[in-house]
């Protein structure tokens, strides 16, 4: 399984300091102590400041990539910030992403025609994110097409059936995990942005753990998580065998994600509770 590491990230607080500061030795380390922790990619969001998106991608692509051997995950949602980040990547890079809607999808795949990428597809179309994963499967088909068509590689393409918080969307994390069997099932390669399920919940190392061992059951052929976290680490080695929670935390946050707890209810209890460890 191939891994991106999401430290990197502006709504982290330290990571959005360090960028307006120019802070290159954090960021350094930041990317240095995800690759030791075995990520194959780093993923870059530099979404600080919209007017300085492109510039700070751009310093900070050349920052990494002139201090360590870093393949990088180009995040954004400006199609002109990732066609500057790619005339100065080295390397092949992921780009992280493209969507079906109408208008962005034909100027993604004029900035991508002919270049040598790996491509993450959201399955997002006019009317936004689907909610049923057979929804979610034909736009990753369309995608696919498309993708294909410009000259990417089906290898080099990752539909990501979007991971959305179970805080707000209970259903929606297993209609994810349904979206990742059927796509695997029509030899779609899948990624996904694990970390986002647990958005307004307590304890959410144990939520993302077990949401990641649960993707890897599922057939998840990528995911972008943070690598540097132990009990991550240990979903990776062995999935659910070696979780470093009890059984009954393991079964509530399965619960949590799999729609069957209500508003949470029972895993939030618990938390207040002291139980989940
Ligand atoms: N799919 C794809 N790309 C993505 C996502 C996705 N990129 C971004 C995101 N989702 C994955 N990366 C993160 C990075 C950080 C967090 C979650 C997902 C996170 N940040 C805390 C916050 O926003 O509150 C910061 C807390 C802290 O300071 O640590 O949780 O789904 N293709």
């Amino acid at each position: 399984m191939l891994i991106i590491g999401e430290r990197i990230n502006s709504s982290r607080k330290p990571v959005a300091r360090a960028i307006v500061r120019k802070d290159e030795k954090f960021l350094i380390e930041q990317a240095r102590l995800q690759i030791e922790s075995g990520a194959h990619f780093i993923d870059i969001n530099c979404a600080v400041s919209l007017e300085k998106e492109k510039e700070d991608l751009i310093w900070l692509i050349k920052t990494l990539q002139d201090n360590l051997r870093a393949p990088i995950c180009i995040d954004s949602p400006n199609p002109e910030a990732i066609e500057s980040a790619l005339k100065i990547h080295k390397g092949k890079p992921f780009v992280n992403s493209i969507t079906a809607e109408t208008g962005k999808l034909k100027i993604m795949l004029g900035i991508l025609k002919g270049k040598d990428a790996f491509a993450i597809g959201l399955t997002i179309d006019d009317s936004g994110i689907p909610r049923t994963s057979k929804r979610r499967v034909k736009i990753a088909n369309d995608l696919v097409n498309f993708l294909k068509q410009d000259g990417i590689e089906s290898d080099d393409i990752y539909i990501d059936p979007l991971v959305k918080p179970i805080s707000s969307e209970p259903d929606q994390a297993k209609s994810f995990l349904e979206a990742v069997r059927m796509l695997k099932q029509s030899g779609i390669k899948t990624i996904g942005g694990l970390s986002n399920v647990s958005y307004g919940l307590p304890a959410r190392r144990i939520l993302n753990a077990v949401f990641l061992s649960l993707a890897i059951e599922a057939g998840i052929d990528a995911v972008i998580i943070d690598p540097v976290d132990e009990v991550v680490q240990s979903a990776i080695k062995a999935g659910d065998k070696s979780l470093p929670f009890q059984e009954e935390s393991f079964k509530l946050a399965k619960q949590a994600l799999l729609g069957e707890d209500a508003y949470c209810k029972d895993y939030i209890r618990a938390f207040r509770e002291e139980r989940l460890i």
